[in-house]
């Protein structure tokens, strides 16, 4: 069993108690509004914010009803950025299965979202407490920056710096608010919940960092890095890193095959040596291990019981070294 399974074990009440309720957010009445909310809640994903929300909550206090509105709100928040971001990648495949743009079409799939969008915005009114309601606006302001950002900066080489700055945004900070709204629905103390928005933080960039390292790295289904972040314009740490390594002349020439589009097996293999070739995979783990070091740094000043330390620690561990 893996990690994340072993958690899953751990919290199998408690997901069974989110998952309640977060299956009411798919009732709908009108036809099409059904059969697309019946199609987003058949496959569920990983299910990962819900269950950081309910170890931040167990790490300072006891899970609370609201809790579990909390975990609804971000994954539902999370449900719908993947289907609004399927519309702008234009992607055909999400969870395994065809896209919602793919089934219905892309007014659909924005209209689905947004309904979704709605129903998370309901589970946090719901908890009837402004702070957390506040996190939920700052949330989806940075989510939708971080992509506006990410648009802005396709086909150049972002600096470091700005890299981060949009994994932060469209990635991180949700992983970041998942733990401090845990820890305020669980009535941490206010160093508690900054303590676990570190954590959070961390986290987030780690899971990023790794979804970019997939990009680059041989698929089992297809067995060869499907690279799809390049063809969107997209340049990730693992090429940022490698591209910094060369001169300049050269790093505008991959730039120009990059933005002419319709990468040649020739151009996307030379692309994957040069990231090979100059560290950039190596790199992108080492920061992996920085943050998560220093995610794990946090948690053991936490004051609480073994068993929940050793439970976000295997999550982190989990983030880390993940294989999809
Ligand atoms: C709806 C607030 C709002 C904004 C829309 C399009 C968009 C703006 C945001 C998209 C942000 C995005 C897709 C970030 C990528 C994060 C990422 C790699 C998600 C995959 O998470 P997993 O692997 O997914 O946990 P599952 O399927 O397991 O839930």
């Amino acid at each position: 069993m893996g990690l994340i399974d072993t958690l899953i074990s751990h919290l199998s009440s408690e997901l069974a108690t989110f998952n309640k309720l977060f299956d009411t957010a798919f009732n709908a009445n009108e036809t099409l509004l059904k059969s697309a909310c019946m199609y987003v809640q058949r496959r569920k994903g990983k299910q990962l914010r819900p269950i950081l929300v309910l170890l931040a909550a167990k790490m300072c206090g006891n899970i609370t009803e609201n809790t579990y509105r909390v975990a609804a709100t971000f994954e539902m928040l999370h449900t719908a950025s993947l289907i609004h971001d399927d519309v702008v990648d234009e992607t055909a495949l999400r969870r395994g299965l065809p896209s919602l743009n793919k089934i219905y079409n892309n007014q659909t799939a924005v209209l689905v979202g947004d309904y979704l969008l709605t129903r998370s915005m309901y589970f946090m009114g719901q908890t009837r407490n402004f702070k957390l309601y506040d996190m939920l606006v700052n949330l989806s302001q940075e989510i939708a920056s971080g992509e506006l950002l990410q648009l802005q900066l396709a086909y150049t080489i972002p600096t470091e710096q700005s890299y981060y700055n949009i994994i932060q945004k469209k990635t991180a900070i949700l992983f970041e608010l998942c733990a401090e709204a845990g820890a305020v629905s669980a009535q941490c103390n206010e160093q508690q919940q900054q303590m676990l928005r570190l954590i959070g933080r961390y986290m987030g960039l780690c899971f990023q960092i790794k979804d970019d390292i997939f990009d680059y790295t041989p698929s089992a289904s297809i067995g060869k890095p499907v690279l799809n972040d390049i063809k969107e314009g997209k340049i990730t740490l693992p090429l940022i890193h490698s591209l910094n390594k060369l001169p300049l002349q050269e790093q505008n020439s991959i730039l120009q095959t990059i933005k002419a589009g319709n990468l040649t097996q020739q151009d996307t293999n030379n692309i994957v040596e040069i990231v090979n070739n100059y560290g950039g995979i190596d790199y992108a783990t080492e920061q992996i291990k920085h943050f998560s070091t220093l995610a794990e740094d946090i948690v053991n000043k936490f004051s609480t019981t073994e068993e929940n330390k050793n439970n976000i620690i295997d999550f982190i561990n989990y983030i880390k070294d993940r294989e999809q």
